[in-house]
């Protein structure tokens, strides 16, 4: 007699013992290539701007922060350094000194040891000589192989003067590394927004047209409220929401952010605050043919965002940002987000801004990734129904790259 797990099935195999389960998801996980939908990452053709190597590791902001609560030496002193001393003090403090246990600093780790480097090294000579004598683009192909990464969307601001240059040359573009329009120094910059709505929607239509994103992005603050009486508010009803509507563009809003609250440890100096996911459901509903993408910084949050995407079908929360990236938080949110939306979010983004980095962030997301989707499949053989292998990958795929395509290309009314 067929066992209640395995009836009516068209597939030929249902993975109905649980260690034969866990090895079938974890390989899915680990060998399914990802769309990574928020970094900020270049190509190689973009010159100084494509970070890698040891130095851009050791000196990446989540890593200095840490450094800060032990370093003998203040942060006006650390930063006229150069950058090899500056990496020099952190491995000292951080990795030498003391055990790397930091999800940042075990990332460092992770990515030496994928390019078989001494992970205890006292000192960065062989590293260092390693990193510099690779060929860039060919060091870009081997870095997304072994992350499994098919594409990044980069982050792009359009008033960065040395970034403009390149959109305004023929710079030779890489279609692995998708653009994404940042609006964050519109909504910052006071005399920009002076402007009639009309020449700032001229002028986000010319970046657009030069630079193709598949989404435009903001980050917001805690505070963030709609509707509201701030000129914020002018700019997304009169210009930005426009504009997502009619070039059928996506808007990505990242949610929490406290800029600056230590400035003199500069990019490491923001915080995280609660914000109000209520803002979020009242722009969702109030333009409902716009989909968004939206992660929020706070841990208290990740709840009412899933409540909020079973609202609204055109809100897709992804990601576990910056402060959530850390194993414990992320496989807590991956849960949630499985218990309360099945497959329709994106789990994670990388936020990589060393092209290395994309080894460790993939490597450990998908760690947490595989153990959430293990625990949800095996709940669901003991309720009485196994999967088949063709299943895992149909899930898998569409959390890593399909509910990121469907987003960028169709529109909300078609898919409805
Ligand atoms: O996670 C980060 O690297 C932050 O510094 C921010 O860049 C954040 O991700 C953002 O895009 O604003
Ligand atoms: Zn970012």
């Amino acid at each position: 007699m067929v066992s209640s797990v395995e009836r009516h099935t068209k597939f030929s195999q249902l993975l109905t013992d649980a260690a034969e389960l866990r090895a079938h998801v974890e390989s899915v996980v680990n060998s399914t290539w990802v769309m990574d939908v928020h970094t900020h990452l270049f190509p190689a053709s973009f010159g100084g701007l494509c970070l890698f190597g040891l130095d851009e590791l050791l000196t990446y902001h989540y890593l200095t922060a840490e450094a800060f609560r032990s370093l003998k030496i203040s942060p006006d002193q650390f930063w006229p350094l150069s950058k090899t001393d500056q990496a020099d003090l952190v491995w000292k403090t951080l990795f030498v000194d003391s055990s790397p246990t930091s999800e940042a600093a075990r990332g460092v780790i992770s990515v030496l040891d994928a390019f078989g480097l001494d992970t205890r090294a006292l000192d960065l000579t062989e590293a260092r000589e390693f990193f510099s004598s690779r060929n860039l683009p060919e060091h870009v192909d081997h870095v997304l192989e072994i992350a499994r990464v098919t594409g990044v969307v980069m982050t792009n601001d359009p008033m960065d003067e040395a970034e403009n240059k390149l959109w305004t040359s023929n710079v030779i573009s890489d279609s692995r590394f998708k653009c994404s329009l940042r609006l964050d120094r519109l909504f910052n910059k006071p005399d920009l927004q002076m402007g009639s709505s009309t020449e700032l929607r001229r002028l986000i239509d010319g970046w657009i047209k030069r630079m193709s994103p598949v989404y435009m992005a903001l980050s917001l603050p805690p505070d963030f409220q709609f509707p509201s009486d701030d000129s914020r508010d002018r700019l997304l009803r009169e210009v930005v929401l426009p504009t997502a509507q009619e070039h059928n563009l996506p808007l990505t809003l990242m949610v929490g952010v406290r800029r600056r609250v230590n400035a003199a440890l500069r990019e490491a100096g923001d915080a995280v605050g609660r914000a109000d996911v209520s803002a979020i459901e009242r722009v969702c509903a109030a333009y409902p043919d716009v989909k968004f993408l939206v992660t929020f910084l706070s841990r208290e949050n990740q709840h009412e965002l899933c409540v909020a995407a079973r609202k609204f079908r055109n809100l897709m929360p992804f990601g576990c940002w910056w402060f959530l990236n850390n194993p414990s938080i992320v496989s807590e949110i991956t849960r949630e987000r499985i218990e309360m939306l099945g497959q329709s979010f994106i789990p994670q983004h990388s936020d990589s801004r060393v092209l290395e980095q994309l080894i460790y962030k993939w490597k450990h997301a998908r760690k947490q990734i595989a153990d959430a989707l293990f625990d949800s499949y095996e709940q669901l053989l003991n309720s009485g129904r196994a999967v088949a292998p063709q299943e895992i990958s149909r899930d898998v795929t569409r959390m890593f790259s399909g509910n990121f395509n469907e987003w960028v290309d169709t529109p909300v009314s078609e898919s409805h």
